[in-house]
C-alpha cells in the first residue's frame, strides 16, 4: 500500500474545507456580527489509527477508502449550541460538497457521554488525473463538548479504551456538567454577545487609532 499517494488527496480535501469554514468564520468578523464558528481544525488521520480501525472492522486494506469516512477530519467548534444548528443550516446550504449523512449525538449523546453534531460529505478533489470524489467527516461541537471530547479521547489513549468504570462514571457525570454549562451559557448569551460586541468595538477603536 502507498499510503502516500493515497493519503495526499485527503490532504488537499483537509486543506481546502480548512480554508473554506474559516472564511465563513472571517464573513461573519467582517459585518462584525456574532459568529457560530468559535474556530476550525482539522486531520488526516494517523496511518496507525487507519490500520486500527481497520483491523478492529475486520476490513481488507483495499476497502479502507470505501469504509473508513473519517480519514478527511475536519472539527469545527462553536461558543453556543445554538450555534452548531446555525452552522449545519449553513452546510446544509453549500453546493461544493454533498451531506451523505448526518448523526446528532447531542440529542442523543453516546454511551460514553460524548455529545457533538456529525455530518459525512462527499466532497470532490481536483486531482492532475480529473476529479477523485471522497468521503470526509465533520465534526461540530461547542467548546465544552470539544474540552470534555479531548480529555476523553486522551484517557482512552492512556488506557488503551479499556477506561476503568469508577472513570468511566467520573466521566459520565462530567459530560452532563459540560452539557449544563452549555445550557447556562446558553440562557445567557444575550448578555454574552453584548459584552462580546463591545469588546470588538473598542478593539477596532483602539486599531485606528494606532
Ligand atoms: P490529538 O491529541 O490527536 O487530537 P493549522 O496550522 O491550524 O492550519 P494544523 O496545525 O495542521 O493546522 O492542525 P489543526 O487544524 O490545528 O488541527 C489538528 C488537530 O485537529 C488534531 O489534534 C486533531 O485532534 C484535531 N482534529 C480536527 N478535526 C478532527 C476530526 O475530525 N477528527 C479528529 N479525530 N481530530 C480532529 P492533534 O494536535 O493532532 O492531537
Ligand atoms: P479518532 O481517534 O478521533 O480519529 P466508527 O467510525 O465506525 O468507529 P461510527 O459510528 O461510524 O464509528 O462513528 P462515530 O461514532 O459517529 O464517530 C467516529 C468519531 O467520532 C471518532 O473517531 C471520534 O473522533 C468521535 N467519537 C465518537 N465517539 C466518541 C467518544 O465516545 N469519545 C470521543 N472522545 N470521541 C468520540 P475515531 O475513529 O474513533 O477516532
Amino acid at each position: 500500500m502507498n499510503w502516500e499517494v493515497l493519503l495526499a488527496p485527503y490532504a488537499q480535501a483537509v486543506d481546502e474545507l480548512k480554508v473554506k469554514l474559516r472564511g465563513m468564520r472571517k464573513q461573519y468578523e467582517n459585518e462584525s456580527s456574532h459568529s457560530p464558528i468559535e474556530f476550525v481544525t482539522g486531520r488526516v488521520k494517523p496511518i496507525s489509527s487507519i490500520i486500527d480501525k481497520a483491523r478492529r472492522k475486520e476490513l481488507p486494506i483495499d476497502q479502507v477508502e470505501n469504509e473508513i469516512q473519517d480519514i478527511a477530519g475536519l472539527r469545527v467548534v462553536c461558543q453556543f449550541v445554538d450555534d452548531i444548528y446555525a452552522v449545519v443550516e449553513m452546510l446544509r446550504n453549500r453546493k461544493d460538497f454533498i451531506i451523505l449523512e448526518e448523526k446528532d449525538y447531542i440529542s442523543d449523546k453516546k454511551e460514553s457521554g460524548y455529545r457533538s453534531y456529525h455530518m459525512i460529505i462527499h466532497y470532490p478533489v481536483e486531482t492532475i488525473k480529473g476529479e477523485k470524489m471522497l468521503s470526509a467527516e465533520l465534526q461540530i461541537r461547542t467548546l465544552a463538548m470539544n474540552f470534555w471530547a479531548t480529555n476523553e479521547h486522551s484517557l482512552n489513549y492512556k488506557y488503551s479504551g479499556q477506561i476503568p468504570v469508577e472513570i468511566q462514571s467520573r466521566l459520565k457525570r462530567a459530560a452532563e456538567a459540560a452539557f449544563r454549562l452549555d445550557e447556562e451559557m446558553s440562557a445567557i448569551r444575550h448578555e454574552v454577545q453584548e459584552a462580546q460586541k463591545i469588546f470588538r468595538k473598542k478593539k477596532e477603536r483602539d486599531n485606528r487609532e494606532t
